[in-house]
């Protein structure tokens, strides 16, 4: 299967990006394969460009499906290399936009399958839960696990994660593994009706 993917656009603030109906991101650190993940799922090399240097995406991309459905590549966390000052841009740009973008439907955090989730993915997965943001781990690489090591590490990695280990999605972008039913689940997410409701303090 493949994702019918285009881009249409970046920015540094969700705000000025084009309004989508229903719309799934991916986050997750540098280098963890976020940008890989799209290109593989939507069988394109270069449409969500892939960095040997981490910490190079800095903006928020946005990809169309053709149901009008959106996903977006969000800027990576965790580069070391970053001064504070950017970080904390980062982080506040990261946090607008999962908090206050209209027709997020799913983020997809991704973390590496090879190396477990890292300080940084906890974090963010323990943010998302108290912000009640919907969201779902999909864990990279896999095709760096040695096949006899894979069964004990979906459970450790689910169990870091807090998650049945039934709820996380193992993906190999460069072996393309894992694929299609992460695609099925997004497409269902990006043609589906307009937004879920947000809840907004009462008017008086
Ligand atoms: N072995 C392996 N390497 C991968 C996979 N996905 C990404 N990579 C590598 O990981 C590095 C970072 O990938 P990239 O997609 O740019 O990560 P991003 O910073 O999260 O967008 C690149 O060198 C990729 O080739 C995968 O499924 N398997
Ligand atoms: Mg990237």
């Amino acid at each position: 299967m493949t994702l019918r993917l285009r881009y249409v656009a970046s920015a540094t603030r969700h705000r000025d990006l084009p309004d989508s109906p229903a719309e799934v991101a991916v986050v997750g650190r540098s280098n963890v394969g976020k940008s890989s993940l799209i290109n593989a799922l939507a069988n394109q090399r270069q449409l969500a460009r892939v960095s040997g240097t981490p910490g190079r995406t800095q903006l928020i991309n946005l990809f169309a499906h053709p149901s009008g459905g959106t996903l977006v590549d969000l800027p990576g966390y965790g580069y070391a290399a970053v001064p504070n000052r950017a970080k904390a841009g980062w982080q506040a740009m990261i946090e607008g936009y999962l908090l206050e973008r209209r027709g997020l439907q799913l983020v997809l955090v991704l973390v590496d399958g090879a190396i477990g989730p890292t300080k940084l993915d906890l974090r963010m997965l323990d943010w998302l839960r108290a912000s009640a943001v919907p969201h779902t781990v999909v864990a990279t690489k896999a095709d760096q696990v040695k096949p006899s090591k894979l069964a004990g590490r979906r459970q450790q990695l689910a169990a870091a994660c807090r998650l049945d280990e039934g709820d996380v999605y193992w993906v190999s972008a460069s072996k393309r593994t894992g694929l299609d039913n992460l695609e099925a689940m997004i497409v269902n997410l990006l043609g589906s009706p307009p937004p879920r409701a947000r809840s907004m303090p009462s008017a008086r």
